[in-house]
Order: C-alpha cells, then structure tokens, then sequence
C-alpha cells in the first residue's frame, strides 16, 4: 500500500504537518464542496465541534445552502452560506481547511488564490484532487474525508467530543453506501467501531438520515423511477427535469442517492441521473464490475472515483440524455467484442 502523496511525503509527514497548522492557527475556517453531501458535511462539522472544543474560533460554509436531510448534524446551525473565506482569512488569520473537494471549482471562487497567502488545508479522497491547497493530503484509497478525519484525529491522540464523532461517522456511513461500495476496507471498520465506542449510535444516525425524507421528494423520486430506461443491457438511465423539482416541490439537494437506486437493477452495472439545470445537465454516474464511472465522466470532462463521478454536460436535457446513451452504446460494443 502506498503511503505517499504527490509530493512525495508520507502520510505521517502531512498529518504532522495538518496537526501543526490546526494547533498554531487560533481561527479554522471550514469549507464544503458545491452540493455539499454527507462526507464534506460530516467531517465539517465534525471539524467544528472539535475546533470549538480546543477554543478555536471556528467558521464553516459552502456555496451552496445547508441541505435539509442533513439539518441533524451537531453544527448545522453554524454553516455559513456562500461564506467569504478570504475575508475571515484576512480578519481573523489562522487556516482554512477544504474537505471532499477535488477541484477549485467545486469549492469557493479564488481559495487556489488563498493558498498563496494563508494556510490552506486540502483534505480529499478524489484521485483527480488537483492540488490546490498549500498542504495537500489526498488518499485515493480512503472510503471517505470522515475516514481520513477519523485517522488524523487517531495520529493526533486528541481526545474529541461526541459531536466529532457523530459527524465523523455520518460521513463515513454515507460515503461508503453503508459499508458496501468497493473503497470501503478494514480501515473504514476500524473508524466505525472507534467512533461506536464514543458513543455513536449507529440506528440513532440511520433513523436520522434515512427517516428524514419529505414527502414532495417522495413525489420527485417517484416521477425519476417511472422514467427509468435500461440502456445496451447494462445502464440503467433516468433524469429530472427543473420543473419536476417546482412542481412535487422539492429542493435540488433532494436527488443524493437517487443514483444508486438504478444499481439495484438486476444485471446493471452502471447507473447514470441526469438534472436539468438552468444551463447544463448535471450527471451522477455510479458504476461496479469492469466499468469505469470515472472514464465516462471524463468523457464529457467531469471527474470523481472508479465508482462515482460526475460531470456536466452541455446540453439540452434530451441531447444529453442521447449523447450519453450513443456513448454507452459504444462501450457495451467494445465489452462485447472477443477479447485477443
Ligand atoms: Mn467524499
């Protein structure tokens, strides 16, 4: 297993360095990733309640709204929408910390900038993360950010409260698919059950994120599983249209896991959801077996793991929908023909 970064240092190396920038800065600065999901919300507030704990003054936000299904999470009240990262850099000193976030156009305008000037931690599992921090760890082989989290805590020997832990765990559980897609290892198990003997509560989590659906993205899920289409006998398609989403009701944060209902599908080994947006489709791409979701969201000059990717395409939702499936068409071709 390999245990060094781009840069050549192990990951002893970073985490000692992550641990000197967090203890030295008196403020953290937090930040998500657009469409913030469960890993980066997680291991943020996690982060959060462990600054506070050790009297930092912390702050953490994002581009985009708090989504609702994540409102339980211990620090969900502090999130700052659209927060200003320079301008507390520039107020208040110490560092910022980007999780789960592999490019800067995922995060907020201008941190590539930032990092020129201030300490600027880069913490993600995305292969493809592209370095733009003034201290980058990436670990393409972790399950999660929480995961990675979880390890730097350990390494640190920092004792931590409950709410850490509960935020570690949530991204965890979310970003492993409860411990089934293939990034999930030992070590992901190890995490779990460390966190479970700070007193997590693994039914109190589920019961929060998964009892926790309204009924209008009932309605919007509903309308996406009619739509479902099986494509070259191994994809399963579907998509949204933005006025499925004003007329059931339901807010864009609404579709995370949505994609990975199309897995379920007997011999499916891909799954693609696609959104209209006001520009652009937004397409989730979910894969297992021999098939690359990575590979096809590149295709179309997205990114994210083996597994999970996602990319934007440029097109009415119809076109895109057919420029993805001629796309699938010459894969399956490529899968059929004898291999020599
Ligand atoms: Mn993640």
């Amino acid at each position: 297993m390999s245990t060094k970064n781009k840069k050549g240092s192990s990951f002893e190396e970073i985490q000692s360095a992550v641990i000197d920038i967090l203890e030295g800065a008196p403020a953290w600065i937090i930040l998500t990733h657009v469409k913030p999901d469960g890993d980066t919300l997680g291991s943020g507030s996690a982060l959060y309640s462990l600054g506070a704990s050790l009297g930092k003054k912390v702050f953490w936000g994002g581009v985009d709204p708090f989504p609702r299904g994540y409102f339980f999470l211990p620090e969900a009240g502090s999130y700052i929408p659209g927060i200003d990262p320079g301008e507390l850099l520039h107020r208040e000193g110490g560092a910022a910390i980007i999780l789960d976030t592999s490019t800067e156009d995922r995060s907020l305008p201008g941190v590539r900038a930032l990092s020129e000037k201030f300490p600027v931690i880069n913490i993600d599992h995305h292969g493809d993360n592209e370095l733009f921090g003034s201290l980058n760890w990436i670990d393409p082989a972790a399950s999660s950010v929480g995961e990675m989290v979880w390890s730097l805590l350990s390494f640190w020997k920092k004792d931590y409260p409950l709410k850490t832990a509960e935020g570690l765990y949530t991204a965890i559980v979310t970003d492993s698919g409860n411990f089934t897609f293939s990034s999930t290892g030992e070590k992901t198990h190890r995490a779990a059950a460390n966190l479970l003997s700070r007193g997590v509560a693994p039914e109190r989590i589920e019961d929060l994120l998964r009892s926790n659906r309204s009924l209008p993205s009932l309605h919007l899920w509903g309308r996406a599983f009619e739509r479902a289409e099986i494509h070259s006998s191994f994809a399963g398609v579907t998509w949204l249209f933005r006025k499925d989403f004003a007329e059931t009701g339901s807010a864009p944060s609404e579709t995370e896991f949505l994609v990975n209902e199309l897995l379920t599908l007997r011999g499916i080994s891909f799954a693609a959801f696609l959104v209209e947006e006001e520009d652009a489709v937004r397409a989730s791409l979910r894969s297992k077996g021999d098939i690359s979701a990575v590979e096809i969201a590149k295709a179309f000059g997205g990114g994210g793991h083996l597994n999970a990717a996602g990319c934007k395409i440029p097109l009415p939702l119809e076109s895109a929908k057919d420029t993805l499936v001629e796309l699938l068409e010459k894969i399956n071709a490529l899968r059929a023909a004898p291999s020599r």
